[in-house]
């Protein structure tokens, strides 16, 4: 690979010209902006424990009250990026949220898709375009772009719960927005939680519903019990594994970030394989050992990390005796549409 020329090398009153006409030369940043081989990520890898997080989010809680707040929320920022910036990864956005008992966070919609990650907590809901959606650990709640949310809290202890939105991308596009809404009146019955049945959707009129988000919470109960059904009758099958995936079309529930969830036998270590997506993990249950290059991180229970796009990464469950169960999210679904994703195995 050849060097090109540095900006210096060109002479000051050029170079002002060239700043007065808002002109640039690009050879000084060619190899910046197309590195050789493989992309060069601000995205770090690095892990976030709920342990020492959870007293400041606790703390945040007696210090600002909902009203001020609207989303009281701490953000998991790679440093990589800068923490001003508050991503995780180029296209993921994390955040840790508490809702204190009796609160309530209004209804509002925006731009960016959101997922939430239920980590704490007893009571709490989100109403997602009417649709009641009890939160309850390790379940999967989707907000998807446009639609009306807010949270509810008839509990007696706090709930937490880890926000996934594709923000720093929506941002990025210029497309960001919100709206303020009123308090959603709440539909009667199940609503779209009878899409819960594996394999089976509604058909009523003999026509699919057709909305772009079907399903919009996953019970982890569900999920948990397919990964161990799966595990028990596939004794050789490495990654244990699902995806989670809107009902009517098979594809990924969302349009920008995919969501899967992980089981690890005990003592299991599973390679992952190198691939253009950033990703993200957190332990539902159990323990994780997580190592990327040469950085190795241990997870507790609740603990989140991140790891950037093309690298190497291997997940090891230190228990003997225990399975560990992981949340996954990453930017798969956008790469593939875009045309950029890699898997170099
Ligand atoms: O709960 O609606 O972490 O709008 C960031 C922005 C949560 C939410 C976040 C949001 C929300």
């Amino acid at each position: 690979m050849n060097e090109l020329g540095h900006i210096e090398d060109l002479p000051a009153d050029y170079r002002e010209a060239l700043t007065q006409q808002n002109l640039v030369p690009l050879w000084p940043s060619l190899r910046g902006l197309l590195p050789p081989g493989k992309p060069q990520p601000r995205t770090r890898a690095i892990a976030w424990s709920y342990l020492a997080l959870r007293p400041l989010l606790i703390k945040a809680g007696k210090l600002t009250p909902i009203e001020k707040a609207e989303r009281r929320v701490l953000v998991l920022a790679n440093p990589g990026h800068g923490l001003e910036k508050m991503q995780a990864s180029a296209a993921i956005y994390l955040g840790m949220q508490l809702l204190l008992p009796g609160e309530w966070a209004p209804s509002h919609r925006h731009t960016p898709n959101a997922a939430r990650m239920i980590v704490e907590g007893e009571g709490a809901y989100t109403t997602v375009n009417g649709e009641k959606c009890p939160m309850r650990r390790g379940d999967l709640i989707l907000t998807p772009t446009g639609l009306w949310h807010e949270h509810g809290h008839d509990g007696d202890k706090p709930v937490i719960w880890l926000d996934v939105l594709d923000l720093p991308l929506v941002y990025y596009m210029e497309a960001s927005y919100h709206v303020d809404g009123e308090r959603q009146a709440i539909k009667p019955g199940r609503g779209e939680s009878t899409h819960a049945t594996g394999g089976m959707v509604p058909t009523p009129m003999f026509e699919r519903s057709g909305k772009a988000y079907p399903m919009l919470r996953y019970p982890w109960a569900e999920a948990r019990a397919a990964l161990e059904t799966m595990a028990a009758d596939q004794p050789g099958l490495e990654a244990i594994q699902l995806t989670y995936i809107n009902p009517e079309t098979g594809s990924d529930a969302q349009n920008i970030l995919g969501f899967y969830a992980l089981m690890l036998r005990p003592g299991q270590t599973l390679r992952l394989p190198v691939r253009s997506p950033a990703m993200v993990f957190h332990v539902i249950e159990g323990a994780a050992q997580v190592t990327v290059e040469e950085q190795h991180f241990a997870l507790a229970e609740a603990d989140t990390c991140c790891t950037p796009g093309y690298s190497a990464a291997s997940l090891r469950n230190p228990s003997a005796d225990k399975p560990s169960f992981l949340f996954i999210a990453d930017e798969s679904p956008l790469h593939r549409k875009l045309g950029v994703f890699e898997n170099r195995g």
